[in-house]
């Protein structure tokens, strides 16, 4: 049988890689859906029992890796009640893929049964007084990446044509966090294409649009979760300060080694977090 194709039927493709992942796991309905961005894979150890692994692949809808065997996979967690669904890695706009592609992870998710999206990043802050290692949440997005998972038709089983956009980042699960961790504190996030890190020159204009926290990914998923009236919570780590505002030259490996040592820390933290979910 040959999968939907998630863009030009992202619903039908999100409900065939549900059915699949309830079949591989034997979990019928996942609880909470979390999204495992660049340095975050050591938080995944945190989050509870692992019940199944398998690659996003076999799910349907989701693009082969370039590297043969370093595609991405998919776990299913047991956190005391609660089924977490666990993607280790994302697809990205700059890796070529469609916005559809982007989003068929959270919208598989949503299908499978996730009541709350957590999603993480890697990111550059902007905002003065951040510092590497610094975990923020994202408070509001400024989308940038000139794309968005709902181009074309809408389909009214995934959410409505024009949905509100007022409470993306969900107030009450950032509110939730900070009881968990009070020292996190809040930023907008602004969304590129990548995959370039920015000039100067464009690191001086996100910060006069307002952008506090800038990275490649999140926003495009965060549009198709609103879409379907998910709450969300979405954590950046701060890997590094923007271009220009720090001396060193951006290196993709320092950005994992920094993104290492507060992951665990972080695991534990959404670890918390779901287990107070209500
Ligand atoms: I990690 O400084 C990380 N990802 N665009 N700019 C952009 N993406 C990033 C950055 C950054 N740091």
């Amino acid at each position: 049988m040959t999968h939907p194709d998630p863009t030009t039927h992202p619903f039908e493709a999100a409900e065939a890689s549900a059915a699949v992942l309830a079949e591989r796991t034997g979990v019928a309905r996942h609880d909470v859906a979390v999204v495992l961005g660049s340095g975050w894979k050591p938080a995944a150890d945190r989050l509870g029992e692992v019940t199944a692994e398998l690659p996003v692949t076999e799910l349907g809808g989701f693009p082969e890796s370039s590297v043969a065997g370093h595609g991405s996979t998919v776990r299913s967690i047991r956190n005391g009640d609660r089924h977490v669904l666990v993607f280790m890695g994302r697809v990205h706009l700059y890796e070529g893929h469609h916005p559809n592609v982007v989003a068929h992870g959270v919208r598989t998710a949503v299908r499978a049964g996730a009541g709350t999206v957590v999603l993480t990043n890697a990111a550059g802050g902007l905002r003065p007084g951040m510092r590497a290692g610094q975990p923020v949440l994202i408070a509001d997005h400024l989308n940038l990446t000139g794309h968005t998972p709902l181009l074309g038709p809408n389909d009214d089983r995934l959410g409505p044509r024009f949905p509100d956009m007022g409470d993306v980042y969900t107030a009450s699960l950032r509110e939730l966090a900070r009881t968990v961790e009070p020292t996190l504190e809040e930023a907008v996030y602004l969304g590129l294409l990548g995959p370039t890190y920015e000039t100067p020159a464009e690191v001086a204009m996100i910060g006069r649009l307002g952008g506090e926290l800038v990275g490649m990914s999140t926003v495009l998923e965060a549009i198709a979760v609103a879409h379907t009236g998910t709450p969300l919570l979405a954590l950046s780590l701060v890997t590094n300060l923007a271009a220009g505002l720090a001396d060193e030259v951006l290196a993709h490996d320092d950005v994992l080694a920094v993104a290492a040592a507060s992951a665990e820390r972080m695991g534990s933290l959404i670890a918390d977090l779901v287990a107070r979910l209500t």
